[in-house]
């Protein structure tokens, strides 16, 4: 045991009657909502990489956490993950998840690297035994190291598009090794800072070509999750050939990989891209291509991708909505990627962020849960299209040509009329719940 968290108790649910910081008001891993266990719908992961690796920067101003394992050393990375399955087995939760770069120190070349992680990977497989936390997915940082500044596989130099690739290789077998249910692929760097010097057609077939790659490999190696694509329009480049879900699913049908891939939707990115979060999450729904999410939300004045934990039970019940309705995580899950704010220094302000927004989600869970079993909105939404029902109408979208339209419109005769959306009293439904 380290003394990192000393002090902190074990998060256990108290209801809503308690008067704790430490301790649960929503989340009750065991209670059954709509046929199952909370923890089993919920599925929350820690991101190691903003709990663990970050130090605290902003655009600014750099580091401002001081945590005794911050260092270049295989110690203080085995340190850092004695605290970090402490903080797991605090909270409860049953995943985490990693990218390559936050678990070990960044090694001389390649060679080393992949040593390094093999050993943490050894690691960490020692301590997954211990406290029966499982991986949600793994993930290789392609780009933090200056190499991929200019991309990893949308990279100009083919040098940097083996380096990545080969990256991407260790790590899937690191996720594999470790049982993770998901590998997940966001092109931080895969987009261009200007067009001027760019070859947009080039870098996308590039990008195309390394995906093909993971899912060949994917099928060679057995592994059996997911592999998952993560959508984001900008930040840090300019713009990112993965801008949204909509744009992600024309280049996975390009490239012949729309029954392969699936979506890693994050709250943060769906309102960069001018979407809601539930907008991304309906949309890959109802292209069978939603996967899991990133649960963490951005500050709404700055614009900013700010990574901050879920607060709005409102903006939880809409997303996990969308989920519930569509069936529920298979392989996947609620990771928290999300930092706490650079001011927030203490062993627990790291606690109390996951503890509030494991509870913002959980009651986000029960409304959404209450909201489908009640059926209102979907009554709703039939009764708009009922009109679709009818014969003649569903021959509008298989058999009929405009031709036949006009005839239909004008032996009817169809005069038509418009009808309310009733926006307004379905908002004051939805609030009903939460
Ligand atoms: C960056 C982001 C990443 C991915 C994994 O905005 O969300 O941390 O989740 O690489
Ligand atoms: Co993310």
């Amino acid at each position: 045991m380290t003394d990192f968290f000393k002090g902190i108790p074990k998060i256990a649910y108290e209801g809503g009657d308690s008067r704790s910081d430490y301790a649960f008001r929503h989340y009750n891993p065991d209670e059954v909502v709509m046929g199952k266990r909370m923890e089993d719908h919920l599925r929350f992961s820690v991101a190691y990489w903003h709990s663990f690796a970050w130090p605290g920067g902003d655009p600014f101003g750099g580091q401002t956490f001081e945590r005794p394992w911050f260092g270049e050393t295989m110690e203080l990375a085995k340190l850092k993950a004695d605290v970090a399955f402490e903080m797991f087995e605090i909270l409860g939760v049953p995943f985490f998840c990693f990218h390559d770069a936050d678990v070990r120190p960044e090694g001389r070349d390649f060679a080393e690297n992949t040593d390094r992680l093999k050993e943490m990977t050894d690691y960490f497989a020692g301590k997954m035994e211990q406290t029966g936390v499982k991986l949600l997915w793994g993930t290789a940082n392609l780009f933090s190291h200056r190499r991929f500044m200019a991309g990893a596989a949308t990279n100009p130099d083919p040098d940097v598009f083996a380096f990545s690739g080969a990256t991407i290789k260790t790590c899937m077998d690191a996720t594999k090794a470790l049982g993770g249910q998901n590998y997940v692929l966001w092109g931080g760097r895969e987009g261009y800072e200007t067009l001027l010097n760019t070859d947009l057609k080039r870098e996308r077939q590039q990008a195309g070509r390394m995906l093909q790659m993971v899912v060949d490999y994917k099928h060679k190696i057995g592994f059996e999750g997911a592999i998952l694509v993560e959508p984001k329009p900008q930040e840090p480049a300019k713009h990112q050939y993965d801008y949204d879900v909509a744009t992600v699913y024309g280049f996975l049908k390009e490239f012949g990989l729309e029954g392969e891939v699936k979506m890693n939707i994050e709250q943060g990115h769906a309102i960069l891209a001018g979407h809601s979060f539930e907008h991304e999450l309906a949309m890959a729904a109802s292209l069978g291509i939603l996967g899991s999410i990133d649960m963490n939300r951005n500050d709404y004045q700055s614009g900013w991708d700010t990574d901050q934990f879920p607060n709005s039970t409102l903006e939880a019940a809409l997303a996990y909505y969308e989920v519930l309705k569509s069936g529920g995580f298979t392989t996947g899950g609620t990771n928290f990627d999300a930092k706490l704010r650079r001011q927030s220094l203490d062993p627990e302000d790291l606690i109390l962020a996951h503890v509030g927004g494991m509870d913002v989600c959980a009651a986000g869970l029960k409304a959404a849960a209450a909201m489908l079993e009640d059926g209102g909105l979907e009554e709703a939404r039939a009764e708009r299209y009922a009109g679709w029902e009818t014969d003649a109408a569903k021959a509008y979208l298989t058999s009929a040509t405009l031709e036949d339209l006009e005839t239909a419109v004008r032996s009817g005769p169809i005069t038509p009329e418009p009808r309310s959306g009733r926006q307004e009293r379905l908002e004051n439904y939805v609030n009903r719940f939460v």
